[in-house]
């Protein structure tokens, strides 16, 4: 059996250890098909927010509070940085995470496209799924904002961290997405699965920015497998993050209904067969879509696989 996941990065990565520990429990071969829109470059290093949350939380690297980076990070290259009065100085790179992204530049410099990066950088971390970033092209969140009257679109991680997704905002632009395609193996992984599990990862700035990449969206929405949601809201809020601002600036309800509805039934021209909500959202309905209630929360790795376990009986 091949399972597809496709993630953003801190909440996809949790959902993805349910993932690998159902998928060992049966037998299942994973790839997750990973965001790259909050990728950007920093003092001269390509940093891949998304894929390193999957990688280092899927490789017992992560740190557990923070959700993002490196446990037991230090911050000499940080307070270096800051006494030049290096820009950007509300983008906070760790000494150990800065190591990972030496390397990743490294090899992009030498013309590696960023799947082999991954797999490259896979090979120390053992996630135990197949990490492939949505496509080796650029192709960047931008938020198109006003800011001291003036109308721009700055990079989505500027708009998220600097700014806490606080600033009036138009809407979201995938820049680059128009001629990117699918990285190696990805359109070749949906033609093969058995199932599509869309994680509870954002759906504005994580997912949509897969499904951007031309093809992609098709390859999932008509191809053979069944494809089953995972809530990132319960009770009308996200458990973390602010995804309730993203959503906000697409006139999309913050609800499980919402994010539903937004995806859409496969039989309507959207995506879901399935969608799981957590026991406050009950009774949600969305059109031509099989809707269960189920705790949606990952507080450890037992209750994450119940939540895959359940996605996988719902189809
Ligand atoms: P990011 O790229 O690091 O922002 O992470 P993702 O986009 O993959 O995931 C962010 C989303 O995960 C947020 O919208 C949260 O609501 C959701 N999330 C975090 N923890 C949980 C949880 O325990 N259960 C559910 N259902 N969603 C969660
Ligand atoms: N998030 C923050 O809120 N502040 C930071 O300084 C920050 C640095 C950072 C460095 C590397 C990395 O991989 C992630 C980092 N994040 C930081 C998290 C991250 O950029 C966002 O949570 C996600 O991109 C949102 O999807
Ligand atoms: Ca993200």
């Amino acid at each position: 059996m091949h399972i597809v996941v496709l993630t953003g990065g801190i909440g996809g990565a949790r959902f993805l250890l349910g993932v690998r520990a159902y998928a060992r429990e049966v037998g299942a071969e994973v790839t997750a098909v990973v965001n790259v829109g909050d990728d950007l470059y920093l003092h001269g290093l390509k940093v891949c927010p998304d894929l390193d949350s999957v990688l280092y939380t899927l490789g017992g690297g992560a740190d557990p509070e923070r959700g993002w980076g490196r446990a037991g990070e230090s911050w000499t290259i940080r307070q270096e940085l800051a006494a030049y009065g290096a820009e950007p100085g509300w983008f906070n790179l760790g000494d150990k995470d800065v190591a990972t992204h030496l390397v990743r530049t490294t090899m992009i410099t030498a013309g590696y496209p960023l799947s082999q990066v991954t797999e490259a950088l896979a090979a120390r971390w053992q996630p135990g799924v197949r990490l492939l970033p949505a496509t080796d092209d650029r192709l960047e969140t931008h938020a198109v904002v006003d800011l001291d009257g003036d109308r721009r679109a700055i990079h989505f991680q500027e708009w998220w961290i600097r700014y806490r997704a606080g600033v009036p905002t138009d809407r979201f632009v995938f820049v680059g997405a128009d001629s990117a395609k699918p990285a190696p193996g990805v359109t070749e992984a949906l033609a093969a699965a058995d199932v599509v599990l869309v994680a509870p990862s954002n759906p504005v700035v994580s997912i949509a920015p897969v499904l951007a990449v031309p093809g992609l969206r098709d390859a999932v929405a008509t191809g053979p497998a069944p494809v089953v949601g995972v809530s990132p809201i319960i009770g009308g809020a996200p458990v973390r993050g602010m995804a309730d601002r993203c959503l906000e600036v697409l006139d999309v309800e913050c609800s499980a209904a919402g994010v539903g509805r937004l995806y859409g039934g496969r039989s309507a021209g959207g995506l879901l067969d399935g969608w799981l909500v957590a026991p406050e959202d009950d009774g949600v309905t969305v059109p031509g879509v099989t809707v269960r209630a189920v705790p949606l929360r990952m507080t450890d790795e037992a209750a994450t696989t119940a939540m895959v376990r359940a996605a996988m009986e719902l189809v």
